[in-house]
């Protein structure tokens, strides 16, 4: 293709989008056409380094050999069978998940929402069923800044005004309590009727929030003295991305085999997965608890087309096996530690840069700005221009979150890309006051 066609691939492509694609989202000015590892190349040719992977679902990077061929194989073999009739693959990867994250039950599902979905049903279900609260009065509690999916019952509990203004009448049955507040949830689990605490072990997209130190312990404490069900939404935080393999494990390095008892590990009544499930190949969720909860769901009761279907299962057990194999857990936690070093050492003599937060390789730097500039906007522009994608969460947050497959020397050229950028951003800056 000569030069003048590639010269306006990008724009044709992006006008394309324009035109005939809602616009339900505003995307950094780059158009990817291929990925591998941590890397993307956009329809010009440039390389970039990922920092978002999909919001955490290419945690074992991008197009991962061993779980493109589950997905290649199965496909070719049997893609959906619905869950009218049994197939050989559900079973294998329902006792893989199972045992892998300690739990009696799966109920398998595809989008991030559709397990949330799941979960506030079975919650419900349970409570109305085992607790014996009054039915159609049960209460979930939610913090304030959550991100759980963008279905109408999930943004009825949102407190971001994108995410539900104009998406009325809400759902009810949710109350919210400031994050990482344990008075607050302890005053809400003496309300009637209520039923679960739905919670992200540290908040992604409020801005990579994570919580004080005994906040999910005293959740996990408190949650159990009020018979209450502690539900993880591990969607972003689980599958190794903060160092362990989910985040409610707390500091467990997970070197041994998890006994699941040890004291860091606050052990959640419902576990909701996705994302990095399949490794960001295919939509693959996942929600698991015990029998007494998991049975409160009898045939009929929940379900969708292709919640459970051969390719997910397959994946699945692909993306989960590279976790293990590839230590993906023990680099995120080393990574981690060096990225928010490295961090920390650039804000020292930053004026634009003010923080570091975050656990693994799920990280964020706040920068020196209103929520309403363009600052982290821009940043995340020249950013790109010197060949790492990134994007804000919030206004003034940006996070990064490269694949866990990222070698020490990458992640240390990024943080030199990171480095020259806010520096030559600092200087546009003061050029032109
Ligand atoms: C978008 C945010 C991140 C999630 C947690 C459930 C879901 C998500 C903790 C739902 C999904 C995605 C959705 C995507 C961008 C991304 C996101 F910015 F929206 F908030 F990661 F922070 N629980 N998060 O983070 O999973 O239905 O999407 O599979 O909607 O723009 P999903």
């Amino acid at each position: 293709m000569n030069e003048t066609m590639n010269a306006t691939t990008s724009q044709s492509i992006i006008a394309l989008e324009d035109k005939f694609g809602a616009h339900n989202y505003h995307p950094l000015p780059v158009v990817l056409t291929r990925g591998e590892g941590v890397f993307v190349w956009d329809v010009e040719g440039k390389q970039y380094f990922d920092f978002l992977s999909a919001y955490s679902a290419v945690n074992q990077g991008h197009c991962h050999p061993k779980i493109t061929k589950a997905l290649i194989d199965q496909a070719q073999t049997l893609a959906l069978t619905s869950r009218a009739f049994y197939n050989d693959s559900l079973g294998e990867y329902e006792k893989y998940v199972t045992n892998l994250f300690g739990f009696d039950k799966v109920l398998p599902m595809n989008t991030g929402a559709e397990a949330v979905e799941t979960a506030i049903k079975l919650c419900r279900k349970w409570a109305y069923e085992k607790k014996r609260i009054t039915e159609n009065q049960a209460v979930i509690v939610v913090c304030e800044g959550n991100f759980h999916g963008r279905t109408t019952t999930i943004v009825s509990f949102s407190s971001d005004p994108d995410s539900n203004k104009n998406f009325g009448p809400y759902a009810p049955g949710f109350v919210a309590i400031p994050y990482d507040d344990v008075n607050a949830l302890e005053a809400a689990l003496k309300l009637p009727n209520v039923a679960g605490f739905l919670v992200e072990p540290i908040q992604g997209e409020a801005g990579v929030y994570t919580p004080a130190e005994d906040f999910l312990t005293n959740a996990r404490r408190l949650c159990t003295e009020n018979g209450v069900l502690f539900i993880a939404d591990e969607v972003q935080t689980g599958i190794a991305r903060t160092g362990s393999l989910l985040a409610v494990c707390g500091n467990c390095t997970c070197e041994n085999k998890c006994e699941r008892q040890t004291e860091t590990y606050n052990r959640p009544d419902i576990l909701i997965l996705g994302k990095a499930l399949s490794g960001g190949v295919y939509p693959v969720s996942a929600v698991l608890a015990d029998n007494e909860i998991m049975m409160v769901i009898k045939p009929g009761q929940h379900g969708s087309t292709f919640g459970g279907n051969p390719i997910a299962a397959k994946v699945a057990i692909a993306a989960l096996d590279a976790v293990e194999e590839e230590g993906l857990i023990q680099n995120a936690r080393r990574l981690g530690h060096i990225f928010r070093k490295e961090m920390n050492r650039i804000i020292e003599t930053s004026d634009l840069v003010v923080k570091v937060r975050g656990k693994g390789l799920l990280n964020a730097i706040v920068v020196n700005d209103t929520e309403d500039s363009p600052t982290a906007w821009n940043l995340c522009v020249a950013l790109k221009e010197n060949g790492l994608l990134a994007k804000p969460t919030h206004g003034n947050i940006i996070r990064f979150a490269p694949p866990l497959v990222i070698t020490e020397d990458q992640l240390l050229e990024c943080v030199g890309i990171i480095e020259k950028t806010i520096k030559n951003v600092e200087l546009r800056i003061k050029n032109e006051k």
